[in-house]
């Protein structure tokens, strides 16, 4: 019985620790498409308030088959997207995702995404220290900002 109790009470502590971790969100929007695109993009501000590096290594979405963070860059006059495997933010830095920089690449859509529904997107995460943590957003499909 105890061993359970003391399960629990480590099981709690780690949450406990995981939500002080987890960076607070503004301006999160998935940009609508024309219809039968199979790439979209979406945004976001993401705020480490925490005393920890957090890395963003990577996001999923049960709305796509498959979902990558990219960078686009300018490479001799020609854009280029790259996929980002990990993105570190310092204690209280941000991380800002937006048209022509950073966004998360959403491919092969498994129903049509029109504006005025809300896409759900979990971000993942770790730390330094090796732990692992999700952040699941919403966000809203729009034509602009
Ligand atoms: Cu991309």
């Amino acid at each position: 019985m105890k061993v359970v109790y003391v399960f629990v009470l480590s099981l709690l502590m780690l949450s406990a620790q995981a939500s002080d971790l987890v960076p607070t969100v503004d301006n999160a929007w998935l940009r609508a498409g024309p219809p039968n695109a199979n790439m979209l993009a979406a945004y976001v501000t993401l705020s480490n308030e925490s005393e920890k590096t957090i890395t963003l290594v990577g996001a999923d979405s049960e709305a796509f088959g498959m979902t990558e963070i990219h960078r686009t860059l300018e490479v001799d006059g020609v854009f280029k997207m790259r996929e980002q495997k990990a993105l570190p933010m310092a204690a209280g830095e941000s991380l800002t995702m937006a048209p022509g920089g950073l966004h998360i690449m959403l491919m092969m859509p498994k129903q049509a995404i029109e504006i005025g529904q809300t896409v759900e997107i979990t971000l993942n995460y770790e730390t330094n220290e090796g732990e692992s943590f999700n952040q699941t957003i919403q966000f809203p499909v729009k034509k602009e900002q």
